[in-house]
């Protein structure tokens, strides 16, 4: 018998008023149901938004500082669950352990970065243009937020947006993604326990399509920050638009890794290997497109290929594993017919390209590693976001020949270069196109108190993570005080 999950809302676990429920399905074994889920309908919704609404001014009022404390609990709490939460996430979403274990653990250090950013909400004090007057920022809550967050990262990306937004003052509606819903729900648990009061958070499960939708058009959400696909991304960005609401947008990428003539190669194939490879390739920013210097391109090549054969597939339950399934057979299916379109291009398949089939891969939705080389800009398997297990392999005759190829992509979160030159170094971090560059790492590896997020199509501008993302949950507020007992007129009226 599988687990029965159910919606929080206005501060009761309950069942969706639609009556029905989704099944939460294990990518690496299909007969593992992990737990079966309420489809929401509007009228859940409007109980969430209405909850969070009634719970908003006392929660804006509680001092930040307070606010922290709660999510130093949270972190502490999620310590304690660590493992149980790792083993769950990895039986909904399919990557292997150590990762579950890590994306876990950035979740720990949102919540901690929170507990100390609720000290730290500064505004500004400023000189007035005139005497006896003084004057101040300070920040106040945007009101109540809509969240609706990706599988891949089932715990670390809704932290990312639940801490922040909910230390800034701000009451919430979350919707985790219908893939990986017990975690966001043993996070929504977490919060409760750590102290959040009642109707603060509000939990709906779904699909995007239903229940995100929903959120996104609801006229009492001030701001929705969302995590998935470009194409998704624009339509929320459209609705959204025309209710003039905050919106963060974190999309695709097609993130690419350089390595020079000079680099350390095993350093460079170890980070092609975790940055490509690692999720199954299932990252934002994972590296799907590998830039090699020709006079290396051979030997580099057929070391990755030989070292992704060696990579384990299968249950990433198993510690021995390297790399798990991917989502489901309709995410299968989508990497297949990449792999059938490359070779249609004209791309060389140097490694994989077919379903992983055999022994316990059976059970569950396995693609093999897949390498093609002679990619070129223009081909589709170039240009456009996959999100499995396909590295496009490109030669570059220099460094500014390989940065205008690693620039030659419509997306632009992150990006690295191998190299032991500082000048090659620093030309990079200047020219390269996106919003994250490692120097001698791979493309994934973002830390929670750092700007995370990218130009072009990846997303609307805004940052996650670091201070960023308590600006963009807050809105901020000028004040001027004037002390001087009369009327003082601005400057601009006195000159
Ligand atoms: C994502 O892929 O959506 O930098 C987020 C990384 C992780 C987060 C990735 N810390 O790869």
């Amino acid at each position: 018998m599988s687990k029965s999950y159910n919606n929080f809302i206005a501060g009761e676990w309950c069942e969706s008023e639609s009556g029905q429920r989704f099944d939460n399905i294990n990518p690496a074994v299909h007969s593992d149901i992990v737990g079966s889920f309420p489809r929401s309908n509007a009228s859940d919704i409007d109980r969430a938004v209405e909850a969070a609404g009634e719970a908003l001014r006392a929660w804006s009022l509680m001092p930040a500082p307070e606010r922290g404390e709660i999510m130093k609990k949270a972190g502490d709490l999620m310590v304690a669950r660590k493992e149980e939460i790792a083993r769950i996430q990895t039986r909904e979403m399919g990557k292997v352990l150590a990762e579950t274990r890590g994306d876990v653990q950035e979740g720990i250090d949102t919540a901690y970065y929170a507990f100390g950013e609720a000290r730290r909400m500064f505004g500004q004090t400023v000189p007035s243009e005139l005497p006896n007057k003084f004057n101040l920022t300070t920040h106040l809550p945007l009101g109540i937020v809509g969240v609706i967050t990706p599988w891949n990262f089932p715990m670390a990306i809704p932290a990312w947006k639940l801490f922040p937004a909910l230390t800034s003052g701000n009451t919430v509606v979350f919707k985790p993604a219908s893939d990986t819903p017990a975690t966001g729900t043993m996070l929504v648990e977490i919060l409760i326990e750590a102290g959040v009061p009642p109707k603060v958070i509000n939990l709906v499960h779904g699909t995007g399509s239903e229940v995100g939708t929903l959120i996104v058009n609801h006229p009492d959400i001030n701001a929705i920050s969302f995590t998935g696909s470009s194409s998704v991304g624009r339509t929320i960005n459209a609705a959204a638009g025309e209710q003039l609401k905050r919106i963060s947008l974190e999309l695709g990428g097609k993130n690419a890794q350089i390595v020079m003539d000079d680099a350390d190669q095993d350093l460079a194939l170890e980070g092609v290997l975790w940055g490509a490879f690692g999720t199954t390739g299932q990252r934002c920013t994972a590296t799907s497109r590998l830039i090699i210097h020709d006079t290396i391109h051979d030997e580099f090549l057929e070391m990755l290929v030989n070292a992704t054969r060696n990579l384990k597939l299968g249950n990433g339950l198993d510690e021995t594993v390297d790399v798990g399934p991917v989502i489901n057979e309709s995410a299968r299916k989508t990497i297949h017919n990449y792999v059938r379109i490359g070779k249609k291009e004209g791309a060389k398949l140097v490694l994989g390209g077919e379903f992983a089939t055999g022994g316990v891969l059976d059970t569950g939705t396995f693609f093999q590693p897949t390498i093609f080389a002679d990619v070129v800009p223009g081909m589709r398997i170039h240009d456009e976001e996959i999100f499995g297990p396909v590295l496009s392999v490109m030669k570059a005759g220099d460094l500014a020949e390989a940065i205008e190829l690693l620039n030659a992509t419509d997306y632009g979160l992150s990006s690295s270069i191998y190299t032991r030159d500082v000048n090659a170094a620093f030309t990079a971090m200047r020219d390269i196109q996106a919003g994250i560059t490692y120097i001698n790492g791979p493309t994934i590896g973002a830390e929670c108190h750092m700007p995370f997020g990218g130009v072009k199509n990846t997303g609307n501008g805004h940052r996650e993570g670091g201070e960023a993302v308590y600006d963009f949950f807050s809105e901020p507020k000028t004040i001027y005080v004037d002390y001087s007992g009369r009327l003082q007129r601005a400057q601009i009226d006195n000159r």
